[in-house]
């Protein structure tokens, strides 16, 4: 009888879900991975064979070793025998059940690549089962998951608290561990259609969402660090069960907000039931969300507090939520943008600076930080459908995600500094390993932010050779991209299949406009104006108005067949930044397309540090191999300097070699900088 009901009600929750909840309530629809196969051999074909050859075998391999398995089945041992408790190792991490959650979620990803994927000598898809059954054996019967505890929970790690939730709005990470869980287990389900994963996602959820809240006997706390709301939009949007959304609101309505019955002792803030609370801006409690307006504190948490706002405010059509998270970001866009994408100037905190506070060298730029502007860009596109939020996510993804991974996916950067001395090298893994297995999630997941689909239209975002089976309007349509981006702007669109009536609607990047990001932070300094072109089966066509909303509209009767050719112009490009970035004033950066450049010692024999650019650059192109592929590089006039024998200062033409910035730090240590000196004058002045 009580199955019965249950049953009955998770229905009813289901078909309470509207069609609209089911695009995740965005106006815009997404055009899931499992829809959008991309072309090997290109710009992105190689970056996921790189991580179907190399990353994720890595981090499986790496959870392996680390221990992160065991911890599961430490927790398995200890829940059959409550006698037997397991010691947590020193710097060990309270969130290490991520990384097995993450690359599962990269996994599932690339399933849909290469469904043959394989590894350890059998198949790819029968491991990840294998890791998901270790990951089952850890979870309290109650649907507690938290192997920091579980092995052990007289002696937990020691960010963990003495009891459940009490330390979770400090470094317990129990939620963002639910937050991993459940947008992992919702991608295998996705991937796989297998429940095996989700099923553990849901148990968890479920305990988090009948022990936390704001009821009597609940824990009235939120996550230290975000994610678990993003993960529970998508949680709701998987099975129809609202309880999921309600508490994904939960946790941003009840963040920064002070209760006077809150207590200070020695160990913090703590309200009568015993769970620490913080209210500050290292994560982002200093104020409630609806009132920020500033981004501020770990750049991570941040990021990904952002993007779960808005997919809450799709769900539940708050838009005070979309208010917040435009003002914040204009913020960053307008004043905490790297040139790069990345964010996050200080190591400290992990942290945004101040406004235009954007140093070079110790930039800390996290890889995640830049993944979770990807998460908030991508979002706020669904929200507005206004292309500058692809030309900031473009950015972000050329630059500052990508430098993260190294070209064969074997290495990886924590942070992303736009200038060094040699004292950044990628590495195979870290303790702390959140970069490597967050991008062991990432890059695969790359295909679901080509297209987009709203009405009768689709949306092209993103320039890769790939093909996409998608529904527009009521037309089932089969199209392929093919192009050799960025390394060139020239993209071919065919109708493989799906003649009907419907509009495409081509983003016109940012950097073709003459936009470097959609604020004033930075600007083109050299007078050039770039254009482009589009056919459609050799015949020129003009947007059916002006650009709308950044996008080239072709609206019409379409056949199998028909081919769109786009031309950007693409041309080295010299940004200069706001002079209220005091890092950056004298100095020039070089772009091309999406792509930002960077000059780095194996390709110059003088020392980009210091060496001086002309007034007026000139480039010719070139090419490098890096990590067995092939870069095109930039060339152009500039002079060192260096004393004589008589002690004078003596100039030396230079000709200088820069390298897209994503490809450094591949052939050893030395110097690099995205940011040219040029005015030696201004770099002086205070
Ligand atoms: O706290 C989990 C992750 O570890 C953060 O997102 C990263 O910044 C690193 O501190
Ligand atoms: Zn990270």
């Amino acid at each position: 009888m009580k199955k019965i009901w249950i049953w009955t009600m998770a229905v009813m929750s289901a078909i309470s879900m509207s069609a609209q909840d089911k695009n995740g309530g965005y106006p815009i629809t997404q055009v899931p991975f499992t829809k959008v196969k991309v072309a090997p051999n290109t710009f992105w074909g190689q970056r996921l064979q790189a991580s179907q050859e190399v990353t994720i075998p890595l981090a499986f391999s790496k959870n392996e070793e680390t221990g992160r398995y065991t911890n599961f089945s430490n927790a398995a041992e200890h829940l059959k025998d409550p006698s037997k408790v397991f010691t947590i190792k020193e710097g060990t991490f309270s969130f290490d059940d991520t990384d097995p959650y993450k690359t599962i979620e990269g996994a599932s990803y690339l399933l849909q690549t290469y469904p043959n994927a394989k590894f350890k000598g059998g198949r790819l898809d029968k491991y990840v089962d294998s890791v998901i059954a270790v990951i089952a054996s850890g979870q309290e019967s109650d649907g507690y998951l938290y192997t920091s505890r579980t092995q052990n929970p007289q002696h937990p790690h020691n960010w963990s608290g003495t009891k459940r939730w009490e330390r979770v709005e400090d470094l317990s990470h129990e939620f963002y561990n639910l937050g991993h869980l459940c947008e992992a287990a919702v991608a295998h389900y996705y991937a796989t259609g297998k429940k095996n994963f989700l099923n553990i996602a849901i148990k968890y959820a479920d305990c988090v969402c009948r022990e936390v809240g704001d009821k009597p006997g609940q824990a009235s706390v939120v996550p230290g660090h975000q994610i678990a709301e993003m993960g529970l939009a998508k949680l709701y949007i998987a099975t129809g069960d609202k309880k999921y959304l309600d508490q994904a609101k939960f946790f941003l309505d009840k963040r920064g907000k002070r209760d006077a019955a809150w207590k200070m002792t020695p160990y913090g803030l703590y309200d009568t039931d015993g769970y620490y609370h913080r209210l500050d801006e290292y994560s982002q409690s200093h104020k409630p969300v609806l009132e920020q307006d500033e981004a501020v504190g770990h750049a991570v948490r941040a990021g990904y507090m952002y993007a779960g706002m808005a997919d809450v405010a799709a769900l539940t059509g708050e838009q005070r939520y979309i208010d917040a998270i435009d003002r914040i970001w204009e913020n960053i866009v307008g004043k905490k943008f790297y040139i790069t994408g990345g964010v996050g100037a200080t190591s400290s905190g992990e942290a945004f600076g101040k406004n235009y506070e954007l140093p070079n060298m110790s930039a800390y730029c996290e890889t995640c930080a830049a993944i979770a502007q990807v998460y908030l860009n991508y979002r706020l596109f669904l929200l507005h459908g206004d292309s500058k939020y692809y030309d900031a996510l473009e950015r972000s993804l050329y630059n500052g995600v990508i430098s993260g991974i190294s070209i064969d996916g074997g290495n990886f950067f924590y942070p992303n500094p736009l200038q060094s001395r040699g004292q950044h090298q990628r590495q195979a893994w870290f303790g702390c390993a959140c970069c490597p297995s967050n991008a062991a999630r990432f890059i695969p997941s790359l295909p679901q932010y080509i297209y987009a689909v709203k009405d009768n239209s689709l949306y092209i975002n993103l320039f890769n050779s790939n093909t996409v089976n998608v529904k527009i309007g009521k037309q089932n349509v089969t199209l392929t991209q093919q192009t050799n981006y960025p390394w060139n702007g020239d993209v071919t669109l065919t109708i493989d299949n799906g003649a009907g009536h419907y509009a495409l609607n081509i983003r016109i990047p940012g950097w073709v406009k003459g936009e470097v990001v959609p604020s004033n932070l930075y600007t083109y300094a050299d007078g050039k104006r770039l254009g482009y072109t589009i056919k459609v089966n050799g015949q020129e066509v003009t947007s059916n108005s002006q650009l709308n909303n950044g996008y080239f509209v072709i609206d019409r009767q379409w056949k199998k067949g028909d081919k769109v050719k786009i031309h950007f112009d693409m041309e080295p490009r010299v940004v200069r930044a706001d002079r209220q970035v005091a890092a950056d004033r004298g100095r020039i950066a070089i772009e091309r397309g999406p792509l930002v450049y960077c000059a780095e010692h194996p390709d110059n024999s003088c020392d980009v540090l210091s060496v001086l650019v002309n007034q007026h650059p000139t480039f010719q192109m070139g090419t490098q191999s890096i990590a067995k592929t092939t870069v095109q590089t930039l060339i152009t006039d500039a002079q060192s300097f260096a004393f004589n024998a008589e002690g004078k200062i003596q100039p030396h033409d230079e000709r200088l070699v820069l390298i897209p910035y994503y490809a450094w730090a591949h052939r050893g240590r030395g110097n690099m900088t995205v940011w040219l000196l040029q005015d030696i004058n201004t770099v002086l002045q205070p």
